[in-house]
């Protein structure tokens, strides 16, 4: 959602206070993923004991957004759950005091599955190019009073003692200096982080992207400037994952990590050594030559680069780009146990550890995986 002025307004903070003791997870970027959601949970064995932070970005851009706004809803009626608002969160902001309706309408229009479209359609509204928008916005803001105001009261930033969350990053500068859009909106934020005090918690920017050649889902944590970056992708890339940030407590600095995908696991059969050169092409830097155009795998020139790879046919996109991909191929050893994102005649693409890249040995897939 763009069309926004470059200053908005301060970034509501709220102060929270965990109770001492007890673990604090903190997700980011599930993006309608309810699937990924309640695995994630499920992996963590998420209980009312814990405390749910979800960093924004619960919406838009995945398939479920109206249930899984309810399902969060739900859920934090039984359980600990804090949530802030992501860019892609702004309903309220960018619907009713901004009143963005050309650009909300040409969001339907072209992404039709996120919130409001959901909401519109549930309540069998007519949506095309010709609808009034404006009177659409008011019946949903009728039928939809518990969702807007549930998405409403989320602030964008959230402290407790020893944190900060944030979904995109703090700007330079203190808090009366922070603009609410700029905190949401702060792109690649772990490039360049001032220093803090408290560890700062961050989603937006996808953890793959921090990475040149290899494909890593894994949460970032930059102990020099206490940034901790968890956004596994989830729903934006193929091989993406949700990622759970786990504090044994508020306070602590043992963190540790989880993530759940939908793929099938697999143990490994065969040793494997790792490709010493690799590159990952990714989303605004994936402009290609194609130099051989095959059925399955075509070979391609990464143009800024020269880097020339194979990449599978169907990820070449008519204007010229490429489907995020890479050609790493990962060291592996028999018994390890991959998760398999592509099956080709070539190998295997699979997730080690939250790592992407290609397997050419046998493997062994797991049955009866339970899928929660
Ligand atoms: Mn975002």
């Amino acid at each position: 959602m763009r069309l926004l002025p470059p200053r908005v307004r301060p970034p509501k903070i709220a102060r929270f206070d965990p109770p001492e003791g007890k673990r604090l997870i903190a997700v980011s970027d599930i993006h309608g993923a309810l699937d990924y959601l309640r695995g994630l949970l499920h992996t963590v064995q998420f209980s009312p004991e814990d405390t749910l932070v979800i960093d924004g970005d619960l919406l838009e851009r995945g398939p479920r957004s109206l249930d899984t706004l309810r399902y969060v809803m739900d859920l934090s009626r039984t359980h600990r759950v804090r949530f802030l608002s992501g860019n892609w969160d702004w309903w309220v902001p960018i619907l009713f005091e901004y009143r963005h309706t050309d650009a909300v309408l040409y969001y339907l229009l072209h992404a039709p599955h996120g919130l409001l479209w959901q909401m519109l359609e549930e309540m069998g509204w007519p949506i095309g190019p010709d609808m009034d928008i404006r009177a659409a916005t008011l019946a949903a803001r009728d039928r939809y009073g518990a969702e807007f105001d549930f998405l409403a009261a989320a602030p964008e930033i959230i402290e407790t003692e020893h944190l900060t969350f944030v979904h995109g990053g703090l700007p330079q500068g203190g808090p009366s200096e922070w603009d609410a859009w700029q905190c949401m909106k702060c792109d690649a934020f772990l490039r360049n982080p001032p220093h803090f005090d408290k560890w700062t918690v961050v989603g937006h920017t996808p953890v793959v992207l921090y990475h040149e050649n290899v494909v890593d889902a894994n949460p970032i944590v930059d102990r020099d400037h206490r940034v901790i970056a968890i956004d596994g992708g989830c729903v934006l890339k193929d091989d993406g994952q949700l990622n759970a940030l786990i504090l044994p407590h508020e306070g602590s600095e043992d963190f540790s990590f989880a993530a759940w995908d939908p793929f099938p696991t697999a143990t490994v059969l065969r040793e494997q050594a790792g490709s010493e050169r690799s590159w990952y092409i990714r989303w605004g830097d994936s402009a290609v030559e194609v130099l051989e155009q095959g059925e399955e795998f075509s070979r391609i020139r990464h143009r800024r680069t020269g880097y020339e790879m194979l990449v599978l046919s169907k990820y070449l996109r008519k204007n010229g780009t490429v489907n995020d991909c890479t050609d790493y191929v990962l060291p592996l050893r028999p018994g390890d146990e991959v998760r398999v994102v592509e099956t080709t005649s070539r190998g295997y693409f699979v997730k080690h550890k939250g790592v992407s890249g290609w397997y050419f040995g046998p493997l062994r897939l797991h049955e009866n995986e339970g899928q929660p």
